[in-house]
């Protein structure tokens, strides 16, 4: 198991932050998520056999905020 944090930008409310965490425990090896607002940043803990950082910070970009 692997953790990372990535930084997330354009969260504004606590509804972004509930909207990304549900994106990132969707994925398939996702085993953990914690997104907090504020500084915006997303930790996941995740299988690196069934995904990995760049999946994550596309993921987190296809729900419409910034991977920074
Ligand atoms: Mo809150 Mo986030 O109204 O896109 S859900 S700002």
């Amino acid at each position: 198991m692997a953790t990372t944090t990535i930084p997330v930008g354009g969260m504004s409310c606590q509804k972004c932050v509930a909207s990304l965490t549900g994106v990132l425990s969707k994925l398939p090896g996702v085993e953990k998520t914690e997104v907090v607002l504020e500084p915006g940043q997303a930790t996941v803990t995740y299988d690196p056999a069934q995904v990995d950082e760049a999946r994550l910070r596309e993921a987190v970009e296809d729900a419409g905020f910034d991977a920074l």
